[in-house]
C-alpha cells in the first residue's frame, strides 16, 4: 500500500473568463483565461494507492461518492498511474471548506487537490506547471487552482503547452466579496452552457476577439497595480460572456433577480466612492472585486438587503500546499 499524501487548493475566480473548449477530450479552452485565488473557499483532498481496493474509491465531505463522481476522479487519477506505471486502485477523501450555507461546491480547487495529492501519493513530484496540465484534464478552472494570486491560463495548443502562470500574488490591498444568491444546484452546467455557446451564439466570434484584449490590458493594470482599470476590465469582460450566453439557442441565462440586485449595490457602492466591480459565473452569485480594505464597508452594505451568512470576504489565496502532515506533533 502507498503512503496517502494530503493536500489543499484553493478556489479561484475568472476575472478574465474561460468559456468553451476547441477539445473536449484535452479541455484544451478556445481562450486564455486569467483569475483570482480566494482563500475562504479550498478543498483538502487525501489520495493513497491501495492493492487491497477493488475500485477506486471516492468519499467527498464523509459521504461515499457514487459511480458518476467516482468516474471523473478515476479519470485524472489514470493519468497519473499511466505516467507512474501504478496499476492499484485508490482511496481518496476530500473536504471541501466553504462557509456555512454558502453551499457551494468548486470544481477549481477540487480537482486541483485531487490532482495535488495524487501527485504526491504517485512519488510523481511533478513541477507545478506540468501538475496545471493534469488539473486541467479534471476541469478547467481547476488548471488556475494551482497557483495562489492573480492566475493565467494560457490556452496553448496542445496537452502540454495548455498550462497556468502565477502573474503576481495579489498582495496589494485585493480582495473579493462573493454574494449568494442562490446556492442550489445550477439548471445549465457550465460545461454544457459553454459548448452549446460555442456552436450556437452569433456573439462567440466576437467574444474571443474582445477577451484577448482584455486579457492584455488586464495584465498591464495587474504590473501597473491599476485597480481602477483592473476593476473594470473584469465587469466588462464577465457582462461579455454572460451576453454570449443570451445569444445562443436556446437563449438561456444564469442570472436570478437577486443577483441583478447585488449588481445594483455594487454601482451604488462606486457612486458612494468606494471602488468595487462585479463578476458572475456559470450561476446566479456574484463576486465583487474589491480593495480588501474596503471589503467590511462593502459587506455592510450589502447586508443591509442579503443575509449576514451569504456575503463572504476572502483575500487571495495560496500555492496548493501540501499538508500531508499538519496537525501531527514533531518533537
Ligand atoms: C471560469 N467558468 O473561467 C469560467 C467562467 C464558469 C464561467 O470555468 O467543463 O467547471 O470542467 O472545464 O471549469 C466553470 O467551468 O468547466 C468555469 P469544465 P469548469 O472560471
Amino acid at each position: 500500500m502507498g503512503k496517502e499524501r494530503k493536500v489543499r487548493a484553493y478556489t479561484n475566480i475568472a476575472l478574465i473568463k474561460y468559456w468553451g473548449k476547441k477539445d473536449e477530450t484535452l479541455f484544451l479552452p478556445m481562450n486564455s483565461s486569467l483569475s483570482l485565488t480566494l482563500d475562504s473557499f479550498y478543498t483538502e483532498t487525501a489520495v493513497r494507492f491501495d492493492g487491497s481496493l477493488e475500485r477506486d474509491e471516492f468519499w467527498l465531505n464523509d459521504v461515499q461518492q457514487e459511480e458518476k463522481a467516482v468516474q471523473k476522479i478515476s479519470r485524472v487519477l489514470d493519468l497519473f498511474r499511466e505516467t507512474a506505471g501504478i496499476t492499484e486502485p485508490a482511496y481518496v477523501t476530500s473536504t471541501n471548506f466553504v462557509p456555512t450555507a454558502a453551499g457551494l461546491a468548486s470544481s477549481a480547487s477540487g480537482l486541483a487537490a485531487l490532482a495535488g495529492a495524487a501527485n504526491l501519493a504517485s512519488g510523481l513530484h511533478l513541477d507545478k506547471r506540468t501538475l496545471s496540465t493534469y488539473a486541467r484534464r479534471g476541469s478547467g478552472s481547476a488548471t488556475r487552482s494551482i497557483y495562489g494570486g492573480f492566475v493565467e491560463w494560457q490556452m496553448g495548443t496542445n496537452n502540454d503547452d495548455s498550462y497556468a502562470v502565477k502573474i503576481d500574488d495579489a498582495d496589494w490591498d485585493i480582495g473579493m466579496v462573493t454574494v449568494i444568491v442562490n446556492s442550489k444546484e445550477k439548471a445549465v452546467s457550465s460545461r454544457a452552457g459553454m459548448k452549446n455557446t460555442v456552436l450556437t451564439s452569433p456573439f462567440y466570434p466576437s467574444w474571443l476577439e474582445s477577451t484577448a484584449k482584455d486579457l492584455t490590458e488586464i495584465k498591464s493594470a495587474i504590473r501597473e497595480q491599476d485597480f481602477q482599470k483592473l476593476g473594470e476590465i473584469t465587469e466588462s469582460n464577465g457582462m461579455k460572456m454572460h451576453a454570449t450566453v443570451l445569444g445562443a439557442t436556446p437563449p438561456f441565462s444564469y442570472w436570478e433577480p437577486d443577483s441583478i440586485v447585488a449588481m445594483h449595490m455594487v454601482r451604488e457602492l462606486r457612486q458612494q466612492g468606494i471602488p468595487c466591480y462585479f463578476t458572475m459565473d456559470a450561476g446566479p452569485n456574484v463576486k465583487v472585486l474589491c480593495r480588501l480594505s474596503d471589503s467590511q464597508k462593502i459587506q455592510s452594505y450589502l447586508t443591509t438587503y442579503f443575509s449576514p451568512e451569504k456575503v463572504i470576504i476572502s483575500g487571495p489565496g495560496k500555492d496548493i500546499e501540501d499538508i500531508t502532515n499538519e496537525g501531527v506533533y514533531h518533537d
